[in-house]
């Protein structure tokens, strides 16, 4: 304590001199930036993004600066700073997966600095439109079809060489209430799905590596949701959607999505059945999605590992195509790093299956992050935080690439 208030006490008589230096978790730098752009002694100008630069510590005897000096919108603990330079695709690449990608929606796409980091297929080989592929947002009366929000996105992956993934044709949220509440014979939303399916797979026929064809069918206690399409079409729907979407997009490989099948478990247990009573009757399926919406320290690389390979060893390949890894706010050094160790046991986990073919994160910057609206009190959850600057979390993945 008395060697903590001595040095506090020394950097409060240097502060007349350094006044034209940025504070530690200062901006130093970026485009439109007027104020300083040389940091306080023991630290460090770091360029974050084209639009950001700043001071990290560069000595672990460095006070933290009070946060009234920290930028603004850094309401926790700010990101002690990756140090790693790689671009995350490019090292998954070199490591021989398919891609690194994000999801990305489209209000965020004027922010400009936003798209300044998100249109580097560098750092990003593939993108999955968050909400604008889904039934509400494309088939919102029946037979009308809306694209334009799909297209941003099919539009931008193209412009930027980057892989699409489709989100998705059949699922029992964010659907428009004329199916959701439609009262169908089962010839009826046999012909719904489909048409929904063909259309919107058709539309992006060429365009699109992976479709997740169904998405999040079972419970966590492993039995069937019982949305609309189970209570009227049984365990006959997945087969229906995808093999409507085979006959759409030959080309795409064609997955079921899911959450909490990443250790083992009921849920898992019936999306496994599931995927050997399709590959059985050789119904078209190629892949399993594990979304990976995970919380700090909660979470279990081995187990994921384990799941892959159980389902992989199917015939299908996998992909981790949602990660994010959340916290209970504010956030800490501590969690930070444990944050850190956990992204790098997820990419571990798939460097260490073959038929894991890429990572997807689910939006890359906390600043565009589902999960402060949805869980009240947490977040931080991406490996970029709010203000674009790198967690520590990115160096964990970047070094479960280059392991
Ligand atoms: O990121 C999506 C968010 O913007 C929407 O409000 C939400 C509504 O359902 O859906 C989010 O994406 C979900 C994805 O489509 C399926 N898996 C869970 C994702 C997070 O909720």
């Amino acid at each position: 304590m008395l060697k903590l208030s001595a040095s506090l006490v020394a950097l409060a008589a240097l502060v007349p001199l350094v006044a034209s230096q940025a504070a530690e978790w200062g901006q130093c730098g970026g485009i439109g930036w007027t104020g300083a752009t040389t940091c306080v002694s023991g630290t460090t100008c770091v360029v974050s993004n084209p639009y950001y630069s700043q001071c990290l510590p560069g000595a672990a005897s460095v006070s933290p600066a009070p946060p009234s000096s920290r930028p603004a919108g850094t309401s926790t603990a700010p990101a002690s700073g990756a140090t790693s330079t790689a671009k995350l695709h490019t090292l998954a690449k070199a490591a021989g997966k398919l891609y690194f990608g994000t999801a990305t929606d489209n209000p965020e796409l004027t922010d400009t600095a936003y798209t300044a980091i998100l249109d580097d297929n560098t750092m990003f080989g593939q993108i999955s439109p968050a909400n604008s592929m889904k039934w509400d947002a494309t088939e919102p009366e029946q037979g009308v079809f809306t694209f334009s929000g799909g297209d941003q996105i099919a539009s931008l992956a193209k412009t930027n060489g980057m892989l699409l993934r489709g989100h998705n044709c059949v699922w029992y949220n964010q659907l428009p209430s004329w199916v959701s509440s439609g009262s169908f014979t089962a010839a009826q939303l046999t012909s719904v799905i489909q048409n929904h399916c063909s259309t919107l797979v058709s539309h992006y026929k060429g365009q699109v590596y992976a479709w997740d064809v169904v998405n999040e069918p079972f419970n966590d206690d492993g039995t069937w949701r019982t949305d609309v399409f189970f209570n009227v079409l049984g365990e006959t729907y997945p087969q229906i959607a995808l093999e409507a979407a085979r006959a759409a997009d030959p080309a795409a490989k064609l997955y079921i999505n899911e959450y909490n099948i990443e250790s083992a478990g009921a849920k898992a247990t019936a999306l496994l059945n599931l995927v050997k009573t399709l590959k059985a009757a050789s119904v078209p399926l190629d892949g399993i999605g594990f979304q990976c919406h995970f919380i700090v320290g909660e979470f279990s690389g081995p187990a994921l590992q384990t799941q892959l390979s159980t389902f992989t060893a199917q015939g299908v390949e996998a992909a981790i195509t949602e990660l994010d890894i959340r916290m209970t706010l504010p956030s800490t050094p501590a969690l930070l790093a444990q944050q850190k160790t956990d992204y790098n046991s997820v990419i571990t986990a798939c460097m260490n299956v073959e038929s894991c073919v890429g990572v997807t994160v689910w939006d890359w910057t906390d600043k565009y992050s589902w999960v402060p609206s949805t869980f009240s009190g947490q977040g931080a959850a991406c490996p970029w935080d709010q203000n674009f600057v790198k967690k520590p979390a990115y160096d964990g993945i970047a070094a479960g690439f280059s392991a």
